[in-house]
């Protein structure tokens, strides 16, 4: 047992302390046991959106401000646990963006990794360093850091993608660029799905003159729905044992390197049958999921979120998970797991 400080002391202790905090000196004593946590006590709270209720703000913001006003027209999905931080995770930022018909969104770049998910629409593009992706419901496209990217809906319907970056990462290592182009549009580098092309058949293109115009670390940027949905099926269907804890599983890859989508930002879907009811498991990833088809229920730490179609479902670091399906479910989701892993963070359990 360590002594109990006496009053007297504990008193010039405190007089102590005042000197010194107009010096910027802090006891650690005092806060170690809160900087230095045995596990992690997410600040993040467990949080679900409804997609047609932020569908409907969003609209009514589209009749108010035009996206090339606003740069990005989006309404960002803020953890009621990280007020005035813009952040869905302490990592990570999500926002529900809108491309009207005949929009665009003009051409910049920035340090930050951006992940879209296609919520409604289709025919919209982004571009990438000059590479349209033309997107499609339940799509992933990235628009890696440092790359030039606009977006433009030449269809007559609106488009709506939920937006996954790392903004809150890049700020805790006060490491964000970001710029203009000096048009609205990036000029035109490559046909329309090249990439898609050469990249997304497991396949690379051998080396030569023209090989390799993306950059290694980022050769694919268009996940399409039409080619995972059906991976997804043929798994169920195959007779592949199903994993007890995530249901038929599938992360999204750099198919260079087999490595996460981006250097911060891992993306996965999976699917549960009808009646399926996951093992608990937590993970230091703190994960944004997206109910792409069926109903059911995340139960988290012990409390239920019932979950329909195109809601938003956040589960912070820590938080242990239970995914019920009533009907068959299918989830993508993203994280900073590609991230914690480079620092040797990443811990999961699953009892
Ligand atoms: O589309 O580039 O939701 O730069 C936030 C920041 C979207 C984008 C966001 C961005 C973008």
């Amino acid at each position: 047992m360590t002594q109990p400080l006496s009053n007297d002391s504990r008193a010039q202790l405190e007089a102590l302390y005042q000197q010194m905090e107009p010096e910027g000196l802090y006891p650690l004593w005092e806060k170690l046991a809160a900087l230095v946590l045995p596990q992690p006590q997410s600040p993040a709270q467990v949080h679900k959106w409804a997609y047609d209720k932020a569908r409907d703000y969003l609209m009514r913001a589209g009749d108010l401000i035009s996206a090339k006003q606003a740069e990005r027209r989006v309404l960002i999905l803020e953890n009621p646990g990280l007020a005035g931080q813009s952040g869905i995770t302490p990592s990570l930022y999500a926002g529900l963006q809108l491309i009207l018909p005949g929009e665009i969104a003009p051409a910049h770049r920035h340090t930050q990794c951006a992940l879209r998910f296609v919520m409604e629409g289709g025919g919209a593009f982004t571009s990438v360093d000059g590479e349209k992706a033309v997107m499609h419901q339940f799509d992933l496209v990235l628009t890696p850091g440092g790359q030039w990217h606009d977006h433009g809906n030449p269809t007559d319907t609106p488009m709506i993608w939920l937006d996954g970056l790392d903004i809150p990462t890049v700020r805790h290592f006060d490491a964000s660029f970001a710029e203009h182009y000096h048009e609205d549009q990036f000029p035109e580098a490559a046909p329309a799905g090249d990439s898609l092309t050469r990249y997304g058949r497991n396949m690379r293109p051998l080396k030569g003159h023209t090989a390799d115009r993306r950059p290694a670390h980022q050769p694919l940027f268009h996940y399409p729905y039409a080619d995972w949905r059906p991976t997804l099926d043929a798994m169920a269907s195959s007779g592949a044992e199903i994993d007890p804890h995530l249901g038929h599983a599938l992360e999204f890859l750099n198919p260079i390197n087999g490595g996460p989508i981006m250097a911060t930002i891992s993306a996965h879907v999976r699917l549960m049958p009808a009646g399926f009811e996951t093992k608990p498991r937590r993970a230091t990833d703190g994960t944004i999921f997206v109910v792409v088809e069926g109903t059911g229920e995340a139960v988290i730490d012990g409390e239920t979120t019932v979950l329909s179609p195109r809601d938003i479902l956040v589960v912070p670091s820590w938080k242990e998970v239970v995914f019920r399906a009533n009907s068959q479910l299918v989830l993508f989701g993203y994280s900073d797991k590609a991230c914690q892993e480079k620092l040797n963070l990443y811990k999961e359990e699953n009892a």
